[in-house]
């Protein structure tokens, strides 16, 4: 039995919001935004149908606030509702209301969310399933002497991990048997009072992996299908701040493999939806399961550019009952994506977040260029949420293409009032390191000083510029360049010039 929505309350903000929004309003579906005391002007309220306040701006009285979202799902009669990233997508109580309630919830049962979400669980669900997972402890430790067994078995330098955490939250490396005990305590004492669960792990610790992971689709027909791999081994304290589709680390026959896994991964937790599954690959190729995420995750648009697929399209489908729009063998992965996070955060000053209003703002575009953000200007940023303020996407028909559109787009990309990451991620994407692709997991921590030093010396080259073009701007326009605008305000603004001059050598 197919249903068809009418209305969708989206249970999220920013550019996320926005994303789902922009789909729903192409499949002719009404979208109902919420939204907090400090996002009033936000524009994922802006942008949608209908919008209701949801209560004060820290997260946990408004976003978190699941019983006050599901009354205004309520009186909104929406069909479904989508959670997004973040906040409540991954929380099994919403899930289980939602669908008590007679709302369709766009994502997994939340069965599936339960599972994945305690990684100790998930490890032995995977192991029954014969899915290949990273050496070490199947539950979590109760006898440290056992746990000590099994870490000399597997051999040092082992990690210790959370049960309930994830995303490298609560990680602790092992390098020798005299430290395993007091680090075990250490690590329970710390996940108490991070997840209020005080369950650990161990895994054998992998030394230069790649974080890997594969996007699938499951339908309620029992078709599951996998749409390639994204490779975000770029990361910063575990924040992604690069990922690219098709990873050059894998060959096709890697690929396939982890497909397959992927896919039986899916089937083993009874999966619907948009789901990722993580992998590490570590120096001899070999690959190892870490965690499914059970959500549509940040990094989506890379397989959409590369494989030209909505994935939101696909969940809201799947979602009303249909199947999944085309089968495993109709993918065609065409190209190559590569996306940046852009981050209001000072990355001159140990990334710390910037808030304010933002003033100018120019956003990229052009061939191959896809920017998802809820900037515009005037725009406040808070302290209260993500820092994260939109991802920029290029798209190349080969890597080369992909990496040179995004230098182009982020030189382009102009957002004055408040700092950000756009000239970080543009030390990132010129890194010999990163345009040859022999690059892992610790690319960051290896290349930091390279990377802070390339940003200031460029940042240096443009503020000169910029400092000269104001001058000039103040001054008659003579010179035979510029001639094509009689006056100061006809010629692109200041940065536009500045950047310009200072990269043009
Ligand atoms: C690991 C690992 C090495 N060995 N597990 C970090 C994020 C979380 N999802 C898992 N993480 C890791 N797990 C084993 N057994 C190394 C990391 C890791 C990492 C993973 C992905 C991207 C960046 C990383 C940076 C440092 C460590």
């Amino acid at each position: 039995m197919t249903k068809r929505f009418t209305k969708i309350l989206i249970a999220n903000r920013g550019e996320i919001a926005l994303r789902v929004m922009r789909t729903c309003r192409e499949m002719g579906i009404k979208t109902v935004a919420v939204f907090s005391e400090a996002d009033r002007r936000a524009g994922h309220v802006l942008f949608a149908d209908e919008a209701y306040y949801i209560g004060p701006s820290p997260s946990n009285e408004s976003y978190l606030k699941y019983e006050t979202i599901l009354e205004v799902a309520l009186k909104a009669s929406v069909s479904a509702i989508h959670p997004g990233y973040g906040f409540l997508s991954e929380n099994t109580d919403f899930a289980a209301k939602v669908t008590a309630s007679g709302i369709t919830f766009i994502g997994p049962p939340s069965e599936a969310i339960r599972l994945m979400g305690d990684k100790t669980m998930a490890r032995q669900a995977m192991i029954k399933a014969n899915i290949p997972v990273v050496p070490g402890t199947e539950k979590p430790i109760d006898n440290t002497g056992d746990a000590l067994r099994v870490a000399e078995n597997i051999g040092f330098p082992v990690l210790i991990k959370a049960a309930g955490g994830g995303g490298g939250k609560g990680m602790r490396i092992v390098e020798k048997k005299e430290e395993f005990m007091e680090a075990v305590s250490r690590a329970q004492g710390e996940a108490k009072s991070a997840f209020s669960d005080s369950r650990v792990y161990i895994e054998k610790y992998l030394e230069e992996p790649h974080h890997i992971e594969f996007q699938i689709l499951a339908d309620a027909h029992g078709n599951i299908v996998h749409l390639g791999e994204r490779e975000c081994s770029i990361q910063r304290r575990y924040q992604k701040v690069v990922e690219e589709s098709p990873s050059v680390f894998i060959d096709d026959k890697i690929r396939e493999a982890m497909g397959k896994v992927a896919i039986s991964v899916a089937k083993s937790c009874q999966y619907l939806g948009a789901g990722t599954v993580e992998f590490l690959v570590d120096k001899h190729r070999q690959f190892y399961f870490l965690e499914m995420n059970t959500r549509l995750q940040v990094e989506h648009p890379v397989t959409e550019m590369v494989t030209g697929i909505d994935l939101v399209a696909e969940q809201i489908r799947i979602a009303e009952g249909h199947p999944i729009s085309f089968k495993q063998e109709d993918i065609r992965h065409n190209g190559h994506a590569i996306e940046c996070r852009i981050y209001a955060e000072d990355a001159k000053n140990n990334f710390a977040p910037s808030i304010g209003t933002i003033h100018h703002l120019f956003t990229p575009d052009g061939p191959g260029t896809r920017l998802d953000s809820a900037l515009y200007a005037g725009q406040q940023v808070t302290p209260y949420y993500d820092p994260m303020l939109g991802k920029l996407i290029t798209w190349g028909r080969n890597r080369e293409d992909a990496l040179r559109r995004m230098d182009r787009a982020l030189s382009e990309f102009f957002i004055s009032g408040i700092e950000t990451s756009i000239s970080f991620c543009r030390a990132v994407i010129n890194h010999p390191r990163f345009q040859s692709g022999t690059y892992d997991t610790h690319f960051y921590k290896h290349f930091c000083d390279d990377l802070v030093e390339s940003m200031m010396a460029h940042d240096e080259e443009t503020f000169i510029a910029a400092a000269g073009t104001h001058i000039f701007s103040e001054t008659k326009i003579h010179s035979s360049e510029q001639s094509a605008y009689s006056t100061a305000s006809e010629r692109p603004s200041n940065w536009v010039m500045a950047n310009r001059k200072g990269l043009d050598r």
